[in-house]
């Protein structure tokens, strides 16, 4: 436990770090060679509220350095990620918007319109808040209305004064991105209609608890929620948790939804999932001792394997430059002596080198041209996406590495 004290990000209550990942670059960092002497590094040290239940950060980044004109993740390369945003379109038309005369849809984290496109393709008012105005433009492009704003309680009184009340504010990882949680929960209290859902999806605390998926952990998600603690850290801004649906998405993630308090009923999924968090001890800090030492187990087991296949002369690339794989390279200590390069199909990231680890990052066709004996699944949440187009990697013998839920080549 660390001697320094911060404030709860949600509650205000006084929390010490209990577990540092050491110095962290910016997860989407990629940068060339020539920009390596400056590179950015903060502490990463976690820390863990039991008066709230809030998992969180203790330092994050200024917004500024992470989300701009030259942000690295584009939603819609994964066709998994475009179907899902499909239906969760659908289930807000059918579940929310259905029956309202001209209804208004927000969008917090918009990116390059993976979600908005279906409201604006079906003619419904909408807006997307993108600060990141690459994405935003390949958002603008696609019809999708976007401003490149961050979004906060001002924000909301402008979007109101310009375009209304809003009848459903929905967001897909972008509220765990959001330091002043309480800034964000009055701005949706204010831009709800009486009447409005707001619905948003974020990685899991259960699922990274039990996954030991640590690489959920970086600049970005200052925040890993649980029910109890969204259901606690929106209520002091009168909005009632009335729902919550796991998705299988980003290696296990929670939908939220919220509402005006009394405005609907509320699910008996909520009760039910409070309860579970409570028996698993989501909410006591005794379990994110456990937590530490699990990741600690991971960190050794990752290096033994990939000094052992080194050993034995074995090429070894990494597939999915991701923001999660920035946290792994950085606390395991691994670099290019261990991964030749890492394959990623975002034109943004190829020809630069992986953040802190400084591992090249190659386009796709470098592993699909040139298959190594193994390839390091970092982008493990979308493994079944890729082993159906990577058939022919496995029937010509190269093998699968993955670390979540344990270290191991998969057979
Ligand atoms: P992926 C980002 O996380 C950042 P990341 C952010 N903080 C967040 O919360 C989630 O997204 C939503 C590539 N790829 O989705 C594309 C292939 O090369 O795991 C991406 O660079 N081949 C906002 O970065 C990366 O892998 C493929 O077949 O951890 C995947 O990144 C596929 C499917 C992807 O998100
Ligand atoms: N919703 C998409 C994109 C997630 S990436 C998906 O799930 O795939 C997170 C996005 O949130 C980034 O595009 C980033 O620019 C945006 N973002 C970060 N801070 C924000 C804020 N304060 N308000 C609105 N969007 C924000
Ligand atoms: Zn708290």
């Amino acid at each position: 436990m660390s001697e320094k004290e911060i404030p709860c990000r949600v509650c205000d209550a006084k929390i010490r770090p209990f577990m540092t990942f050491g110095p962290m670059p910016i997860a989407n960092g990629f940068l060339k060679k020539e920009e390596t002497p400056g590179e950015y590094f903060f502490e990463m040290e976690v820390a863990f509220c039991e008066a709230c239940g809030t998992f969180q950060l203790a330092e994050q980044p200024d917004a500024k350095r992470m989300f701009h004109e030259n942000y690295a993740f584009f939603s819609s390369l994964s066709r998994h990620m475009q179907i899902h945003f499909q239906k969760y379109a659908e289930l807000v038309k059918d579940r929310v918007l259905k029956g309202r005369k001209d209804p208004f849809v927000v969008e917090l984290g918009s990116n390059d319109g993976i979600m908005l496109r279906h409201f604006s393709e079906a003619k419904i008012r909408h807006l997307g808040v993108e600060p990141s105005k690459n994405v935003a433009e390949a958002a603008r492009q696609k019809g999708v209305n976007t401003i490149s704003e961050f979004f906060d309680l001002a924000l909301a009184k402008k979007i109101v004064a310009e375009h209304g009340h809003a009848d459903a504010v929905i967001c897909a990882n972008v509220m765990c991105h959001i330091p002043d949680i309480n800034s964000v929960a009055a701005g949706m209290a204010h831009l709800l209609q009486k009447d409005g859902v707001l619905m948003f999806e974020d990685p899991y605390l259960g699922d990274m608890f039990s996954k030991t998926s640590y690489d959920q952990i970086y600049d970005e998600h200052v925040f890993i929620f649980s029910a109890t603690c969204v259901g606690n850290a929106f209520k002091k801004h009168g909005l009632e948790l009335i729902d919550v649906l796991p998705q299988p998405t980003h290696g296990g993630s929670m939908r939220y939804v919220l509402a005006p308090k009394g405005s609907h009923p509320v699910s008996p999924n909520v009760p039910a999932l409070l309860e579970k968090e409570k028996s698993l001890g989501l909410d006591r800090a005794k379990t994110w001792e456990q937590f530490k030492s699990n990741c600690e187990k991971s960190r050794e087991d990752l290096n033994a394997l990939l000094k052992k296949l080194k050993k034995d002369g074995k090429r070894v690339v990494g597939y999915g430059a991701t923001s999660k794989s920035t946290t792994v390279l950085n606390y395991c200590g691994i670099g290019p002596d261990l991964i030749e390069f890492i394959s990623d199909t975002t034109p943004i990231k190829q020809g630069k080198l992986t953040p802190g680890s400084h591992i090249p990052v190659k386009p796709y066709e470098a592993f699909a041209e040139n298959h190594p004996d193994y390839a390091l699944l970092f982008a493990w949440n979308h493994a079944t996406e890729i082993f159906e187009k990577e058939g022919t990697f496995t029937s010509g013998g190269g093998k699968w590495i993955t670390f979540v839920p344990k270290v191991g080549i998969i057979e």
